[in-house]
C-alpha cells in the first residue's frame, strides 16, 4: 500500500462521495436577521462563563451573508458534496406553528446554490440549535418536543423536496442530550441524569416521527440519522477493565444504536440507570426503529477505559481538543458495526481535527490536520475493504467556526478564517483534501 497521504479516488468503491460538513449556528451569523428566533445556543452563549472565550454565534463565519462566495469555495476543492445544517428557529421561530417564509427561503436558495455547482446537498435538520420556545417548556426533557421535531421535518421537506437527496434527522443525539442535560458542557447546560436520559428517548422519538412523517413527501431521498460514536477499549486484559469498557460502549454507543437498529434499549445499561430511566410508552420502540436510507457515523477518537476511569495510553498524539489521534479505532468500529448489526450504508458524516493553525504569508500550514485525514481516510479504506459498505466521508469542517463550548478558540477548518475582516485561506490540509478529490477515479 501507498502512503495514506497518496490516497486517490481510485482507493475508494465506485461512486464513493467525497464532502465537507458545517452546521448552522456555527457558521451562520445573523441571529437576529429575517425574522429567526432565539435558540438555546442563544440563549447559552449569553450566560456568563458559558463558552471560554466569551463568544456567540452571532457573527460567526457570517455565512447568512457569504453563501455565494463559500459555495463557490467548496465547488473549488473539487467535492461532491456539502452537508449543512438547518436552523429550526429561522424556520419555526416558537418551535411550533407559524412558518417563517423567509426561514425556508434561505435554504432553498443555498440549496439550488449548490445544485447550480454540482455539490450534492445532505441535510440535517438538527444540530442542536433547538428554538428556545420549547427549552421554555422543557425542551427535550419534555414529550412533545419529539412530534413538533416531526412538525418541522415535514416543513422542511415539502419545501426543499427531493432537490435534497439526503436528510438526516439529528447530529449526535449523545450531545443534545447527555452532553447538554447531564454534563452540562453544552445547551441547555443542565447536571441532572433523569433529564438526560429522558431527552435522549424523546430525541429517538423525534426522529422515528420525523422518518415517517417525511417519508411520503419525499420518496426518493435518503433518510437516516448521525450518531458520535466512540469505540471503548479495555486499558488491560483484566476482567474489571473490560467490564468497564463495556459500560462505557454501552452508555455513549449501543445506547443510540440498538434502539435504531433493533428496537430495544441495551438491557444492562437500562438497568445499571436504575430509578433514571426515560418512560418508554407502548410503540415507542417500533416508531425509533424505521428502517434507515444510511447512518451517518461522527468519529474523532477513541476512548481507553479501566475500572479506575478514563485513561490516556503511553506514547499517544492528541490533537488541541485533548482527543487521542487514534485512526485504527475508525477501522475497527466499522467493521464492529457491520458483524453485531444489520447495517444500512455508511456514511462517514463528521471527522476532523483541532489545532493551533497561524498564517505564514499567504499560506497555512497544518501537517498534524493533513496527516490526521490522510490517516483516518486510510482506515476508511481498510474498511471497506473488508466489506463494510461505507459511501462517502465528509471532513469536519469546511472552514473554521464557532466550536460550541469551546468559542472561536479550536480550529477545525480546511479553511482558515480570519475572524477580523472574514477572509478564508485553504490550509494545506485543504489543498492535500483537493487533490484527493480531483484525483481520477481509474488507476
Ligand atoms: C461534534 N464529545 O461535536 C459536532 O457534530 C460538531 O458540531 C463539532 O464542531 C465537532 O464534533 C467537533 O467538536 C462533538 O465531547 C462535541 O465527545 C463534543 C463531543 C463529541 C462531538
Amino acid at each position: 500500500r501507498p502512503a495514506p497521504h497518496l490516497l486517490t479516488r481510485a482507493d475508494f468503491p465506485r461512486g464513493f462521495q467525497f464532502g465537507v460538513a458545517t452546521s448552522s449556528y456555527q457558521i451562520e451569523g445573523a441571529t437576529q436577521e429575517d425574522g429567526r428566533g432565539d435558540s438555546i445556543w442563544d440563549t447559552f452563549c449569553r450566560e456568563p462563563g458559558r463558552i471560554s472565550d466569551g463568544t456567540s454565534g452571532d457573527v460567526a463565519c457570517d455565512h447568512y451573508h457569504r453563501w455565494p462566495e463559500d459555495l463557490d469555495l467548496i465547488r473549488s476543492l473539487g467535492v461532491d458534496a456539502y452537508r449543512f445544517s438547518l436552523a429550526w428557529p429561522r424556520i419555526q421561530p416558537d418551535g411550533r406553528g407559524a412558518i417563517n417564509a423567509a426561514g425556508l427561503d434561505f435554504y432553498e436558495r443555498l440549496v439550488d446554490g449548490m445544485l447550480e455547482r454540482g455539490l450534492k446537498p445532505y441535510a440535517t435538520l438538527y444540530h442542536w440549535d433547538l428554538p428556545q420556545t420549547l427549552q421554555d417548556v422543557g425542551g427535550w426533557d419534555n414529550r412533545d418536543t419529539a412530534y413538533r421535531f416531526a412538525e418541522y421535518a415535514r416543513v422542511v421537506a415539502e419545501r426543499l423536496g427531493e432537490r435534497v437527496g439526503s436528510y438526516a434527522t439529528l447530529n449526535e443525539p449523545w450531545c443534545s442530550s447527555i452532553l447538554s442535560y447531564q454534563i452540562g458542557e453544552h445547551a441547555p447546560g443542565l447536571r441532572d441524569r433523569r433529564a438526560a436520559l429522558s431527552a435522549s428517548h424523546h430525541l429517538l422519538l423525534g426522529h422515528g416521527l420525523a422518518m415517517k412523517a417525511m417519508r411520503d413527501v419525499v420518496p426518493q431521498a435518503e433518510l437516516g440519522i448521525v450518531l458520535n460514536l466512540n469505540p471503548a477499549y479495555p486499558a488491560t486484559d483484566s476482567a474489571a477493565d473490560r467490564a468497564a469498557a463495556r459500560q462505557e460502549d454501552g452508555r455513549f454507543n449501543r445506547w443510540f444504536v440498538e434502539p435504531l437498529l433493533c428496537g430495544e434499549y441495551p438491557a444492562d445499561i437500562w438497568e445499571g440507570y436504575g430509578a433514571d430511566v426515560p418512560s418508554v410508552q407502548a410503540g415507542d420502540l417500533e416508531t425509533i426503529r424505521q428502517p434507515l436510507d444510511f447512518m451517518g457515523v461522527n468519529y474523532y477518537s477513541r476512548s481507553y477505559i479501566s475500572a479506575e476511569g478514563s485513561r490516556k495510553p503511553d506514547g499517544a498524539s492528541y490533537t488541541e481538543m485533548g482527543w487521542e489521534v487514534y485512526p485504527q479505532g475508525l477501522t475497527d468500529l466499522l467493521v464492529r458495526l457491520d458483524t453485531d448489526y444489520t447495517m444500512p450504508p455508511v456514511f462517514i458524516t463528521e471527522n476532523g481535527a483541532a489545532y493551533p493553525d497561524a498564517p505564514t504569508g499567504e499560506n497555512v500550514h497544518d501537517p498534524e490536520r493533513v496527516n490526521y485525514f490522510a490517516t483516518h481516510l486510510e482506515a476508511v479504506r481498510q474498511a471497506t475493504e473488508q466489506g463494510v459498505n461505507v459511501r462517502g466521508y465528509f471532513a469536519w469542517s469546511l472552514m473554521d467556526n464557532f466550536e460550541w463550548a469551546h468559542g472561536y478558540s479550536k480550529r477545525f477548518g480546511l479553511v482558515y478564517v480570519d475572524y477580523g475582516d472574514q477572509q478564508r485561506t485553504l490550509k494545506d490540509s485543504a489543498k492535500w483534501y483537493q487533490a484527493l478529490a480531483s484525483s481520477a477515479v481509474e488507476n
